[in-house]
């Protein structure tokens, strides 16, 4: 089947993610360092629409002012040649040891002073490249030992550094939304907001609490065991998806971060018919890692399959839609019927208390020998998923 990416598409990358040398805790990269301006170049060939970047990805920690200027001139001159837009950037908290202790939350007063200055900066250059969010991934934001936190402070200390970004963005008029990334653990043992529903829990305590979203990723909500898609359904129902990163993941382990749909395979296909008829339009942001056996072939390789893999779900949850068989078993399933209040138009309680049907005349007896059928309902999505509906 012929499906080639296209920039209505939406596909992004990390910078990150092609640009990963493969250093894992155990062994040495595997591949070179690749420049920011081939990465651009190469996405674009590929039929991406947006790069991505951490501050240190494109520019090394450290790096002194002309430097800085001289690399940010050679991305924008690839973004202009490419036509490739940067709709997303993000701070790197975790790296240097600096943060050993996390950024926002660190223990030490000057270290969260330095690491909210170091948010602001690239903040700055994510308004003047055009990106409309910026992501927060809390990193090191939590500790290896309960000793060593008082949540309480440090959830005060996350809420003060969040609204003090919230507020520089407002000040300085930027055109840019929040996104809080949820991951349970990894690096640290334990992370700050480690769900999709801590964060959701998290940004409604916040001042500035409707500039702040979630950037949720597929495989960070199954390391803690939870399904994506009805975390990904939460936040679209509380108007809070502002981004997502998709991957794939095998159950509850370390970070795989492999490709899109080579994880749980059923999960990834109910997520993009989730986005495609959920409402969700932003990007479709890749946040995986080229196997650490691939050489510069392989990453390439791995980036056009996280596309292809997105748009033969796509072609697939389409089909799944249109086949009258599933709208059939939908009815069958009574899914339509939730949609409906389960009042009546302007009923009370009281209305509801007198009404004896809901309650002296229901046969529970007969409603609970009901078939809902999403055996049936499951198997077509299996069988349009495998092709063979
Ligand atoms: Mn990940």
């Amino acid at each position: 089947m012929v499906v080639q990416p296209v920039r209505e598409d939406k596909f992004s990358f990390g910078l990150w993610t092609v640009g990963w040398r493969a250093v894992d805790p155990f062994g040495d990269a595997t591949r070179p360092a690749l420049d920011a301006v081939e990465a651009v170049h190469r996405l674009s060939e590929l039929g991406a629409w947006g790069i991505t970047f951490h501050d240190d990805d494109l520019i090394p920690f450290g790096s002194g002012d002309s430097a800085r200027e001289q690399q940010i001139k050679r991305f924008r001159a690839a973004l202009d040649d490419t036509g490739l837009v940067v709709p997303m950037a993000t701070t790197n908290l975790f790296s240097h040891p600096v943060f050993k202790d996390g950024a926002l939350t660190s223990n030490s007063r000057d270290v969260r002073r330095f690491a909210l200055r170091k948010v602001l900066r690239n903040v700055d250059l994510a308004a003047e490249l055009g990106a409309r969010t910026y992501v927060l991934w809390g990193g090191r934001e939590g500790s290896e030992t309960d000793a060593a936190k008082d949540v309480r402070a440090a959830l005060d200390r996350y809420r003060e550094g969040i609204d003090t970004i919230a507020q520089y963005v407002l000040d300085q008029g930027y055109d840019l939304r929040l996104a809080l990334e949820p991951k349970p653990n990894e690096p640290r043992g334990d992370i700050f907001l480690p769900t999709i529903g801590h964060a959701l829990a998290f940004i409604s305590q916040l001042e500035h609490h409707e500039l702040v979203g979630v950037n949720p990723e597929t495989g960070h909500e199954q390391m803690a065991g939870l399904n994506f898609v009805h975390g990904i359904g939460q936040a679209l129902w509380q108007g809070k998806l502002f981004h997502i990163d998709l991957n794939g993941q095998r159950g509850p382990r370390y970070d795989q971060d492999l490709i899109f749909g080579h994880g749980d395979l059923l999960s990834a296909f109910f997520l993009v018919d989730l986005l495609e008829h959920g409402g969700y339009d932003g990007p479709r942001h890749f946040d995986y890692k080229p196997l650490r056996t691939e050489d510069i072939d392989g990453v390439w390789a791995s980036a056009a399959a996280n596309m292809r893999s997105y748009l033969l779900l796509r072609e697939r949850a389409r089909a799944f839609r249109a086949d009258p068989r599933v709208q059939e078993a939908l009815e069958a399933s009574r899914l339509p019927e939730l949609a409906q209040p389960t009042l009546a138009p302007g009923e009370s309680p009281a209305d509801l208390k007198a009404d004896r049907s809901a309650f002296e005349d229901f046969d529970p007896e007969a409603a609970g020998r009901r078939g809902y059928g999403f055996a049936a309902l499951s198997q077509l999505a299996f069988e349009h998923l495998v092709g063979g509906a």
